[in-house]
Order: C-alpha cells, then structure tokens, then sequence
C-alpha cells in the first residue's frame, strides 16, 4: 500500500490500524485506543477558517497536511469526553487531532477545553497552532504508536497544569519558535521509562513553568538549546529543574 495515496477516501480507523505495533501486548492496548479511547471518528485534509465545534477526532491520513485556514476548534465536551474538573486530567478524553504517520497541521487554534490535544503518531509536523488551555495535555506520542522525527514550530501553548508535550515513545523532537504559559512541565518523557529521546529546543519562552522545561527519567535523554528562555513560579533556586533529572552530560547549548 502506498500510504500517501489514501486520503480520506479510505476508512479512518482502517487506515490507522495499518499501523499497529507487532508486539502483541502493545497491539492489544493499540486495538483498545483505536475501537474505545477515539470512539468516531472523522478524516479531513482541510478545515473551514472559522469557528466550530468538534464532535469526532478528526484523524489526518498519512503524508497528508491539514490545513485549518485558521480555524478555532472547541470539542464539545460530552461527546469528546473531555474534562473540565480542576487540572483537566481525566485519561480517557479524546483528542481533537490523530495525526497518522507523516501526517502535518497547521493554522488551527484549539479553544477550551483542551482535552488530549493532538495525538502524533511520528514523523509529523504542527505549524502555527495555538492551545489557548491545554487539557490532560497539548500532544503527545503513545506509547503503542511508531513515533519519529516530530517538529513543532511557530506555535504557542498554555495552561497545561501538568505537561504540554507528552512523549511515551522514542522520538526526535524540534521545537522552534514556541511561547508558553502557565505549564507543570513543557516536555515530558513519560515517567519511569528509559527510551532515547532527543529534544531540540530553538528559540523557546516559557513563563509560569510549575514543574521542568525538560523532565524525564532516562538516561537516553537528550537535549539541545538555543536561545531558550524560562520563568519559573515561586521563589528559589530552580536550576536543577530546568531540565529536570536529564543526565546533565546529554545536555548542550547552541
Ligand atoms: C500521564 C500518565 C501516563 C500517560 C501520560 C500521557 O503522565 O501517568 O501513563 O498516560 O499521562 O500519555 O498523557
Ligand atoms: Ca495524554
């Protein structure tokens, strides 16, 4: 099959399945993500420029870009399950976007409530997006999806009480030309888990960080900075937490 011939003619959940991971523990919770966590599903390669409320994830086929002309997206809260409870942190939410493989958005502005975001299955690229209040969190990578080269650029997020950029499998991550606000954590390798992940921070400002720039637990982490600025809440010394628990031998200014 040659993934980038597919579009939307084909069905969604078909075109994502194509995907899973041949280990059979993982393909089962891929099965469980696919037929329970995203519910229906919708495809689209484009959006209308303008307000609306979402209903369905929108999945974006492989080596496809979305373009939302601009749109703001708000997810309809009872059929998005999203939570709106203090903190936003309910696991079973459903994203706005699934981003198949090499899948691109770009120009979209994710209103309140952020519920998951935006669910990169690799080698995708995120343009001009805003997340006005960031949900459980603002994209992330599953641990049951291939992962990749993923590039954020020209973008802003805030209000993620926990994380903004969630990564539970190997990736190399660029961020670039990114502000933020008001966030535990901008990055964060999901806990306890030792992949290689690499992060490239190029012209970054975030203020109001609770948590950690960078936080993770592997010593396969690996970061690189160029001009990164950061405002901490609080009082104190909140060096160590910049990029928290990095081996500080993985990390490099340039
Ligand atoms: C939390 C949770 C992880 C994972 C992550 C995510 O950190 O503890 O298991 O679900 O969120 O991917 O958003
Ligand atoms: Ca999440």
């Amino acid at each position: 099959m040659n993934p980038a011939a597919v579009g939307c003619s084909a069905v969604p959940l078909d075109v994502l399945r194509a995907f899973a991971p041949s280990d059979a523990d993982t393909s089962k919770d891929f099965t469980s993500y696919l037929e329970d966590e995203l519910g229906e599903v919708t495809c689209a390669t484009e959006g209308t420029g303008s307000a609306r409320t979402i209903r369905q994830p929108i999945v974006v086929p492989p080596n496809t870009v979305y373009d939302g002309r601009g749109e703001k997206l708000t997810a309809d809260v009872a059929a998005m399950r999203c939570d709106t409870s203090e903190g936003e942190q309910a696991e079973d939410q459903r994203p706005y976007f699934v981003l198949a493989p090499g899948a691109s958005l770009k120009n979209v502005t994710i209103t309140y409530p952020g519920c998951e975001g935006v669910h990169m299955f690799g080698d995708n690229t995120l343009e001009n997006i805003v997340w006005e209040d960031a949900g459980e969190d603002a994209a992330s990578v599953r641990s049951y999806f291939p992962g990749g080269k993923i590039a954020i650029k020209n973008s802003q997020g805030h209000k993620a009480a926990d994380k903004m950029f969630q990564f539970n499998a190997p990736c190399d991550v660029t961020i670039d030309h990114f502000t933020g606000s008001d966030m535990g954590k901008l990055v964060r390798q999901n806990g306890g888990t030792d992949f290689e992940l690499h992060v490239d921070l190029n012209t970054v400002m975030v203020t109001g960080v609770i948590s950690a720039v960078v936080q993770s637990d592997s010593p396969k982490c690996y970061v690189r900075h160029h001009a990164l600025t950061y405002q901490f809440t609080g009082s104190g010394d909140k060096s160590e937490r910049v990029f928290r628990d990095v081996p500080s031998a993985n990390v490099s200014e340039y």
